[in-house]
């Protein structure tokens, strides 16, 4: 495949604070750094566009002693129509647990379940991550 060499403009201190990001995430050079960017740009927008079904981890951190949150999150998940592919729970502390659940189906929906589930009080941290499939790479 042809590779083409291209050039970017930024300001110093701008550049500066993204070396030490390379340095920091161990990049080999500035080009693959900037390839990886680009790859997860990508990615990312692949996803987010895309209105086919996605696979997604879904991660979220909640104090389980939360008045109704362990009942409300199990009835919200029995309750709704899309596919929790599986869901791994730690204990984290006595007062914290760690939910990661691969949930598979239409973005939109996916985002609207995960965004209801992270909005319940007692949800300290929550995160949707995308894995798309990669078919750009292909
Ligand atoms: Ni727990």
């Amino acid at each position: 495949m042809k590779t083409t060499r291209f050039g970017v403009s930024m300001k110093d201190s701008l550049l500066e604070k993204f070396d030490r990001l390379i340095e920091k995430k161990t990049y080999p050079n500035r080009s693959e750094a900037i390839r990886d960017l680009i790859r997860k740009a990508i990615v990312e927008d692949e996803w987010e566009s895309s209105d086919e079904t996605v696979i997604t981890a879904f991660i979220m951190v909640f104090d389980h002693h939360k008045r109704e949150l362990s009942r409300s999150l199990l009835r919200k998940e029995h309750s709704w129509s899309g596919e929790i592919m599986a869901t791994l729970h730690i204990h984290l502390d006595k007062d914290n647990c760690l939910e990661a659940k691969i949930i598979r189906g239409n973005i939109g929906e996916v985002r609207k379940f995960c965004d209801n589930l992270a909005s319940m009080k007692g949800v300290k941290f929550a995160r949707l991550v995308p894995a798309a499939t990669g078919k750009e790479f292909r």
